[in-house]
């Protein structure tokens, strides 16, 4: 459903569903705000001043009232017990098993960047501990590159790399206050918690290449008529990125609080992931240099 009704592109295995939920939501919406709507106007006539100059106030009485306030209970109740919960319930299991070789990534949120932590060759996160932490010094994580599974880590600000068509998960925590992770083109949103590790799951179903072509695509469509417009939208599409955006209003900064993620094809990931290996530190190497 992208492009419907101003969404972004959709850019995951799973964003097809919420799209979906979305728009029930809103037809169910506007069912109830119609049948709302126009029980507003009866009692508006209905108990109108001149019919009822007098309050009164036991309300309404008979069975048919009872009736109308149970039946809306009841589908209110199934709306939530039979859809709602289920449908959590089924997110919820989403996330991918250990045999589903899945991408995992910590992001860690802070005022107003985010730090992005990959447990690099040996798959392992190394320790991380809050003495270490240094802004400053390059080492935003508290990363111990003294720990066996550290010395591997990668720590990047503001850029999330993964691969197209595996599975993601994120294991998205907070270091200072409450942000928002969202992800637009992937349907991902989920609140970045101080003191928790959520997991979030996606999996990419396009490059960012591909996002580039089908915005130019959009832009042929929508621009085809006037070539001065198109050339500035192809122009700016060049080095157009799927965007992290923070949704949670975090601080002065939080307007300022975007990275970027970008989705390679599996052999351009193997090749991201090696040219990172080989900028590690090696022993002896004064580890402060490598982090700026
Ligand atoms: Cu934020």
């Amino acid at each position: 459903m992208s492009g419907f009704w101003g969404m972004p592109e959709l850019a995951s295995a799973h964003g097809g569903a919420i799209d979906r939920g979305m728009l029930l939501v809103h037809i169910l919406m506007l069912v109830v705000l119609t049948g709302w709507g126009v029980f507003f106007i009866m009692a508006l006539v209905k108990f109108r001043g001149s019919r009822h100059p007098k309050a009164d106030y036991a309300g309404l009485r008979g069975r048919w009232t009872i009736w109308t306030e149970g039946a809306i209970v009841a589908v209110k109740a199934a709306i939530l017990i039979g859809l709602s919960v289920p449908f959590w319930a089924a997110a919820i299991r989403t996330l991918p098993g250990p045999g589903e070789d899945a991408v995992e990534v910590r992001v860690v949120a802070q005022q107003f960047v985010w730090n992005v932590h990959y447990p690099g060759q040996d798959g392992v996160f190394g320790e991380t501990r809050p003495e270490l932490v240094d802004d400053a010094g390059g080492n935003p994580l508290g990363l111990d590159r003294s720990d066996p599974h550290g010395r591997d880590d990668i720590v990047r600000v503001n850029w999330l790399h993964v691969p197209v068509n595996r599975p993601v998960i994120v294991h998205l925590t907070s270091k200072d206050v409450v942000h928002g992770f969202s992800l637009p083109e992937f349907r991902v949103k989920q609140d970045a918690i101080p003191g928790m590790s959520i997991p979030v799951s996606f999996t990419p179903t396009m490059t960012t290449e591909e996002f580039r072509e089908r915005l130019r695509e959009r832009a042929r469509r929508e621009h085809g008529d006037d070539p001065e417009a198109l050339e500035a939208r192809l122009a700016a599409i060049e080095d157009r990125h799927f965007e992290i955006v923070c949704t949670q209003l975090c601080g002065m900064g939080h307007y300022e609080m975007r990275g970027f993620l970008k989705v390679h094809s599996e052999e351009d990931y193997a090749a991201w992931l090696e040219e990172q290996a080989a900028a590690l530190p090696e022993d002896g190497d004064e580890v402060d240099d490598f982090w700026l």
